[in-house]
């Protein structure tokens, strides 16, 4: 009784390697190894931060601010304001791609920064 107990136990488990071992198999050839296709990516602008600080995304990702402060905002590069959003009002948004990794801050709250980081 046992002894069958365990030889269906294994034949269970076996089934289930060669339904793991055939689903890897079914993935199409070479899509594994191109780069993910582009995101969106957000980061909350709120009690006058950006949140998160750090975003780390794929290249060319898009990244979204949201502005859910009580005041309006913008996302300028840093240091030398190379881009810079329009002035986003509270419940509005603006966004960007980004091929390299760059340093913003708010150019109307100065102490606000943040940083947009490609994986690599
Ligand atoms: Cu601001």
């Amino acid at each position: 009784m046992k002894n069958r107990k365990n030889k269906w136990i294994s034949g269970v488990v076996l089934a289930g390697i060669i339904t793991l071992a055939a689903a890897g198999c079914t993935s199409p050839g070479g899509q594994n190894n191109q780069a993910a296709a582009p995101e969106k990516d957000t980061v909350y602008i709120a009690g006058m931060k950006f949140k998160p600080a750090e975003l780390w995304i794929n290249q060319w990702d898009t990244v979204v601010w949201i502005n859910n402060d009580i005041v309006a905002h913008d996302v300028t590069q840093f240091p030398d304001k190379t881009w810079s959003s329009d002035s986003i009002q509270p419940g509005q948004s603006w966004e960007k791609a980004f091929g390299d990794s760059v340093d913003y801050f708010c150019s109307i709250h100065p102490t606000m920064k943040g940083k947009i980081m490609i994986r690599q």
